[in-house]
């Protein structure tokens, strides 16, 4: 039997490669490049996976120009690029990199909240332009110790945000669409209703995914709830947060400042209103851009991918009803 093929448009370390050219044909594309204009129509009907980041984005024709796709591997835990139920009409196995990257993520969400809370970034240009010397140290700031930290989602990430927040004496409230009663007993955090986490927080931290439920989900009305004194960060995704209405609630002062890893348009060009504003941390979608992270991220999505070629069940799959289906036809 002929070996499968897959396409590798993510960056895979050469250890890891090896491991798939050793049981699969491989066929690369660049990061990011669009997949129905990079390969041939035939070569497109003979894939039988694929390797990649959020950046590949699979719409119902980018599916139908794939009819053998077994696997999509996602590297990521976010898979709002994969149009989920096309993928599961047509079969196809998604999995992700969920757990691997929680604390990265959650370690970056700190970092821009005592950024902002300390007002680190204009600190750090008043010392390099001199301005310490002739102006004395900078205005002062404010604690993070007996604050409140509201965080909009409950999953994996937010409970290591909250656990974090303990650490810094913070007191934690969240709010989920379930909620999360084990975190709850554990006194890791309080729920509240969505209008009494957005009033309440004096940081009002992002951690659900992006779909066509959330998208602009947090927009005028929740800035207009918050306190004039409070901070937004998102690690998510960019689209869940009303990019305009942010930037005109950070321009009235409706809101202090936020912290933003993630924005509406990835690579945000340095023309965006959000480049001028000085209550503004910026970070370049690196929420789980550390080297361990990212190695143990690239070793789950490689292990997913050569598990769903060869009918062994994936570590982490998105859409187990597609497993379900093919293991009974496997075992009949
Ligand atoms: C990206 C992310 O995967 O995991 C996610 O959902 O958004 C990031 O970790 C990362 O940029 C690698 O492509």
């Amino acid at each position: 039997m002929s070996q499968p093929r897959v396409i590798i448009t993510a960056p895979v370390p050469a250890d890891l490669r090896e491991q798939i050219a050793a049981r699969c044909e491989i066929i690369d594309v660049p990061t990011g490049s669009n997949l129905l204009e990079t390969l041939g129509k035939e070569q497109l009907a003979n894939i039988d996976g694929i390797i990649c980041t959020v950046r590949s984005k699979f719409d119902e024709s980018v599916f139908d120009a794939f009819p053998r796709l077994r696997v999509v591997s996602n590297f990521a835990v976010g898979y709002d690029n994969v149009n989920m139920p096309a993928a599961t009409a047509r079969n196809v196995l998604v999995c992700n990199t969920p757990k691997v990257l929680d604390g990265a993520v959650a370690d970056l969400t700190f970092g821009m909240l005592i950024c902002l809370a300390r007002n680190m970034v204009n600190g750090d240009a008043h010392v390099r332009s001199g301005a310490w010397a002739g102006k004395g140290a900078p205005a002062l700031t404010h604690d993070i110790r007996g604050k409140t930290l509201g965080l909009l989602g409950m999953g994996r990430i937010g409970r290591v945000v909250a656990e974090t927040a303990k650490a810094f004496n913070m007191k934690v409230i969240y709010h989920n669409r379930t909620r999360n009663t084990e975190a709850e007993a554990a006194g890791v955090a309080e729920y509240r209703d969505r209008d009494a986490l957005f009033a309440e927080s004096d940081f009002l931290s992002v951690h659900i995914p992006l779909n066509p439920e959330t998208r602009h989900s947090v927009g005028a009305k929740e800035f207009a709830a918050m306190k004039p004194t409070a901070y937004l960060l998102n690690t998510a995704r960019g689209p869940v947060v009303d990019e305009a209405a942010l930037i005109e609630a950070l321009k009235n002062g409706t809101i202090a400042g936020a912290g933003l890893d993630v924005m509406e348009q990835e690579p945000l060009p340095a023309s965006s209103p959000l480049c001028e504003l000085p209550s503004v941390v910026l970070q370049a979608h690196v929420g789980s851009g550390t080297v361990e992270t990212r190695r143990a991220m690239i070793d789950l999505a490689v292990r997913n991918l050569l598990d769903a070629l060869s009918n062994t069940r994936p570590q982490a799959i998105v859409n187990p009803e597609v497993w379900a289906t093919r293991s009974e036809s496997i075992n009949a």
